[in-house]
């Protein structure tokens, strides 16, 4: 299976509830390695571009707001077939939906303020992934 990379940000309330930890636990258990890492407060300006998608949609508003609401862990994940495993780890972007055992079943409330973001495609995490890193700050393994 291919090697890809995709971008993890652990929302708002994931942070507000200190299960970073428990979230990058289940990153790692699945084989995924941490490649970057960071905690940033994200702007208006930033939070718009990210979901830039999405401005046309009804519900962007609240997003951007939750979204600036405190602050974020952007994370780059690196592993075979990351972007797809990722996404099955978080679970469905409705909490109510979501799988038992996924992130969003296990640490979001409701569909507004869901734990967790991760790219939906490889096009995507690329674009992502250089929205908030350098590839100079990245870090593949070396052993
Ligand atoms: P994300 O981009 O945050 O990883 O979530 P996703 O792919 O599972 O969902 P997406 O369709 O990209 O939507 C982005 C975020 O917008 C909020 N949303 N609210 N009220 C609604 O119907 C609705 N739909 C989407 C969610 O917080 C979702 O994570
Ligand atoms: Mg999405």
């Amino acid at each position: 299976m291919a090697v890809e990379r995709t971008l993890s940000i652990i929302k708002p309330d994931a942070v507000a509830k200190n299960v970073i930890g428990k979230i990058y636990k289940r990153f790692e258990k699945a084989g995924l390695n941490i490649v970057g890492s960071r905690m940033i407060h994200l702007s208006q300006e930033k939070a718009e571009g990210f979901y830039a998608e999405h401005k046309e949609r009804p519900f962007f508003p609240d997003l951007v707001a939750f979204m600036t609401s405190g602050p974020v862990v952007v994370s780059v994940l690196e592993g075979d077939n990351a972007v797809v495993l990722h996404r099955e780890l978080m679970g469905a972007t409705n909490p109510a939906e979501a799988a038992p055992g996924t992130i969003r079943a296990d640490f979001a409330q409701t569909i507004d303020e869901n734990a967790v973001h991760g790219s939906d495609s490889p096009t995507s995490a690329a674009r992502e992934i250089a929205y908030f890193f350098d590839e100079a700050e990245l870090c593949p393994r070396t052993r």
